[in-house]
């Protein structure tokens, strides 16, 4: 009897439809399993809770949305004839533009047939009697699944803060991460902005050009580098596609999965003169991006002194450019080293603020202490609002995963087994929850990377990982709890060999209060993550075991 017929009898007999895999998401991650599993012979089911695909670039439509990594490499590299047909037209691609290609990879590898949207998953358990997994959706659906693949995204969960009396509020609100798709339109309003993050920075100055009045409400200050965004050069384009293989390779072995080359020396071990020099060119060269500031020296995330040439020369721009000399004090970032959270991509962030319908309010002075009926009050001032809009970001990395009622052996919750914080073997699995996936999980690169690289990365891992099951007759893969232990304990080991741990970041679960303070991505490098994955894999997927359906009792179900 071949390993499908025995499956599908089984969840024959339990009456529920059956798939091989249900994939959550139908982002970037999503599209690409669905893709890949199908290449497998597999059946697949992937559920979406919005209305379109595309994930993060789906649901990010604030005005200013664009991605910080340059679109030559934020994009699949999978198909060589969709990597040379897609043109770019920017350095960083709007959000449009890339909801533009996510609708294009769905409709070029026919995608959508297998997408079911407006769909939560709302639970999957493990039976642990037939060994797959029971899926439930908040529309009712239900499935029997042999693989269950969380392609939820890393930054999906937004979070709008826990501040008294938004209910209150009159006039309109909004959550960055969850755009209304038809717009907003700010013109002749009094707006409010809270959060200084990547998006509350892309978004501000946009807001700037259509509101009266603009007051942003900044806790911490953030690193903002310039974006210099500008339409790409169709010459430099097509250098890159002529050498696309390449290209992509070097970003496959790199840091960050972003092709630059390696740097040589320390921050500390260069003279004043050539760190200015660097610097310079980091700051003010229109083809230089954050990647340049992060891995222009060795010792740019393990220093603090280090740290700090890179981290005074931005304190020494803001200065430069922010006229009020107060407004540039509470912009300067001084409670935080230099990348340790998130450094941002701005155009005419710092600008902005020598508008003069535009307010910077520092709201670690004066905390805001509720929302009202007009706007919002803090322990100084009352501010009356027509709109507030909160750029206050997501619950990162664990939010989306534990969204889900996901139960395995023993009826064990992930989210009770993550109370003190993410486990996983590599990222990819958890122990005690036999082929669930992650793809871009925590204790991978993940938010510390390129995404795209690594979700194909993950993509390719996991389908390698099911086709191997499959030749070998086995019924499930799960890592040993040895491994998973070994593997935390050496994501944390290596995090805390950098400056990441000292800030109070999202990547460390400090936004969302009561969260674990855990350092959740994997900072030991693209490359060499990648390469244990491979050696992993081919040591015969060491760390991991599997279960065989044949060497048991058949299942019996009623
Ligand atoms: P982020 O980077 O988490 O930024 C959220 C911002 O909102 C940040 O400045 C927070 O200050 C601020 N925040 C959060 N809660 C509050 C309250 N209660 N009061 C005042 N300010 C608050 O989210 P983004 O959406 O900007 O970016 C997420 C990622 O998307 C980004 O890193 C890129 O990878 C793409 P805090 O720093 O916590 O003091």
């Amino acid at each position: 009897m071949t390993q499908t017929h025995q499956q599908s009898s089984r969840t024959a007999a339990s009456g529920l439809p059956e798939v091989d895999a249900v994939v959550v998401g139908a982002g970037f991650s999503g599209l690409y399993l669905l893709h890949k599993l199908r290449g497998l012979g597999l059946t697949v089911r992937v559920f979406e809770k919005g209305d379109g695909v595309g994930g993060t670039w789906f649901w990010n439509r604030y005005p200013g949305a664009r991605v910080d990594v340059k679109s030559m490499d934020y994009s699949f590299s999978f198909d060589p004839d969709l990597e040379q047909d897609w043109e770019w037209t920017e350095k960083y691609p709007p959000q449009e533009e890339l909801l533009r290609y996510v609708n294009h990879v769905a409709d070029r590898f026919d995608l959508r047939r297998d997408i079911q949207l407006e769909t939560r998953v709302t639970e999957a358990v493990f039976d642990e009697d037939v060994e797959r997994w029971h899926v439930r959706t908040d529309r009712g659906d239900q499935l029997s699944a042999q693989y269950v693949i969380m392609a939820t995204g890393c930054l999906s969960t937004s979070k709008v803060p826990e501040v008294p009396g938004l209910d209150l509020f009159r006039g309109r609100w909004f959550h960055t991460g969850h755009w209304p798709q038809e717009g907003v339109d700010f013109t002749g309003r009094r707006v409010g902005v809270i959060g200084t993050g990547s998006s509350g920075v892309q978004a501000i100055p946009r807001i700037a050009e259509q509101a009266t009045e603009l007051t942003v409400f900044q806790r911490t200050p953030n690193f903002v580098v310039p974006a210099h965004n500008h339409p790409i050069d169709p010459e430099h384009q097509r250098s890159v596609k002529a050498s696309y293989a390449e290209h992509r390779q070097a970003a496959r072995e790199s840091g960050f999965g972003i092709a630059v080359p390696p740097a040589t020396k320390g921050a500390l071990e260069a003279s004043e003169e050539e760190r200015a020099a660097h610097y310079e060119l980091a700051w003010y060269d229109p083809d230089n991006s954050l990647v340049t500031f992060l891995t222009g020296y060795t010792d740019m995330i393990t220093s603090k002194e280090a740290n700090d040439t890179a981290a005074q020369y931005v304190r020494d721009r803001i200065a430069e450019i922010v006229e009020d000399p107060q407004t540039a004090a509470d912009l300067q970032p001084h409670d935080h080293a230099f990348g340790t959270k998130r450094p941002c991509l701005g155009t005419n962030y710092y600008e902005t603020y020598n508008l003069p319908h535009v307010r910077l309010v520092n709201v670690r002075k004066t905390p805001i202490v509720e929302i009202t009926h007009k706007g919002l009050r803090t322990t100084q001032e009352e501010f009356e609002f027509d709109d507030l809009v909160f750029a206050t970001g997501f619950d990162a990395m664990t939010g989306a995963l534990t969204a889900v009622d996901i139960r395995g052996r023993g009826d064990v919750r992930l989210a009770d087994k993550w109370h003190a914080g993410p486990r996983t073997y590599l990222g990819i699995q958890v122990a005690g929850f036999p082929n669930l996936f992650l793809i871009t999980g925590p204790g991978s690169p993940s938010v510390l990377s390129n995404m795209m690289v690594s979700i194909e990365q993950h993509v390719e891992w996991v389908a390698d990982a099911i086709a191997h099951m499959r030749a070998e007759g086995k019924d499930t893969m799960e890592p040993t709890v040895e491994a998973e232990d070994a593997w935390t304990a050496h994501v944390d080991e290596v995090g805390h060999m950098t400056l990441y741990p000292t800030a109070d970041s999202w990547y460390m679960g400090s936004n969302v209060p009561g969260k674990p303070r855990v350092f959740m991505p994997y900072i030991g490098g693209v490359g060499p993550y990648r390469q244990k994955c491979d050696e992993v894999a081919a040591e015969g997927y060491e760390g991991f075991v599997f279960s065989d359906a044949d060497a048991k009792e058949p299942a019996t179900v009623s």
